[in-house]
């Protein structure tokens, strides 16, 4: 794991139609992120956060049924620009949403250093809708179908490139709400997805060690993209599209630590917290607490330690 961490705000709304998840990069900030990562023993520079346009500015396009689509590219055309910035210094980006859209930007700016890219999706959705598919117009809903090349060319072409990632190189954990077209588009392009159900059978740590070996054999960066309404409401009420049944707050940590014991991840991005859906800011601070953990903070013993060969003998 690098040394240095970039953090970068992202105070994006466009992508959705609830307000306040803009402020979520605050929020985070103010659950003690870098002092946290500090502790751990990072150099932890914020390099502030991304200009995106504000939802009263924000114009409408009238040719298309995605929401804010030229502002929503914009914002991440930025931020693609930002997180190739990181890279290039050999920092470890750390994106604070702000909505799930603006994973168009950070995986463009993560995919120009790779051919393959794996990304884990931690989320109670696919945001594999197209403008055909989406139900809703919200481009935070197409985020991951736009990063494999498929959507409007304003969103597929930013950084300049198409697609970002490929089909066997996605994990998808926690799904628990795929809209018809999502559930069409990942048995069509094969994308592996570890829903609740799979999690409930096999438990947090199977779905881990399966897809950490899955991407280990086939990519070499590999992105965290965590939605926190991946979590259940009950840990993580302060988030937009909430839906029952969702991860533990302690399956999640689990999964946080194994990630960090592997050694896999080279950049991360924590979304979708809305701090006026909130309760005291749980949100963030349970989005800290897992940053945290995925970022080597122990309770107290690495995992070698856990097993004692003298008490097995
Ligand atoms: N699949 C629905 C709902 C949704 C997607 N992502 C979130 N909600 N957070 C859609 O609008 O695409
Ligand atoms: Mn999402
Ligand atoms: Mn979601």
């Amino acid at each position: 794991m690098k040394k240095e961490i970039s953090i970068i705000g992202v105070p994006m709304d466009l992508g959705q139609t609830r307000r306040g998840v803009d402020m979520g990069p605050s929020a985070i900030r103010y659950a003690g992120l870098s002092e946290r990562l500090e502790n751990i023993g990072y150099t932890v520079r914020d390099e502030g956060d991304i200009k995106v346009e504000i939802q009263e500015r924000a114009q409408s396009d009238s040719d298309t049924n995605l929401k804010n689509l030229q502002d929503v590219a914009e914002g991440n055309e930025k931020l693609s620009q930002k997180v190739d910035e990181v890279i290039q210094a050999d920092r470890f980006p750390l994106v604070l949403g702000g909505d799930h859209s603006i994973a168009i930007g950070t995986l463009a700016g993560l995919a120009k250093h790779t051919e393959n890219l794996g990304v884990i999706w931690y989320d109670a959705h696919g945001d594999l809708n197209t403008a055909e598919t989406s139900p809703s117009g919200n481009i935070h809903g197409m985020s991951l179908a736009v990063s494999l090349g498929l959507g409007h060319p304003a969103l597929t072409n930013i950084g300049g490139y198409s697609p970002k990632v490929k089909p066997e190189n996605i994990v998808i954990i926690g799904a628990r709400s795929l809209d018809q077209g999502e559930k069409e588009l990942i048995r069509e392009k094969g994308i592996k997805v570890y829903t609740m159900h799979e999690i409930d059978r096999m438990g947090m740590t199977k779905v881990m060690e399966e897809s950490i070996a899955y991407l280990k054999e086939r990519t070499d960066l590999v992105h965290l993209s965590l939605d926190l309404d991946g979590l259940d409401p009950d840990d993580a009420p302060g988030v937009g599209t909430p839906v029952m049944g969702g991860i533990s707050y302690r399956e999640s940590h689990l999964a946080m630590e194994m990630l960090a014991e592997a050694n896999i991840i080279t950049s991360a991005e924590f979304v979708e917290i809305n701090p006026i859906l909130d309760e005291h800011n749980k949100t963030a601070e349970v989005a800290v607490a897992l940053m945290g953990s995925l970022l080597g903070e122990k309770l107290l013993y690495g995992a070698e330690e856990h097993i004692t060969p003298d008490l097995l003998a």
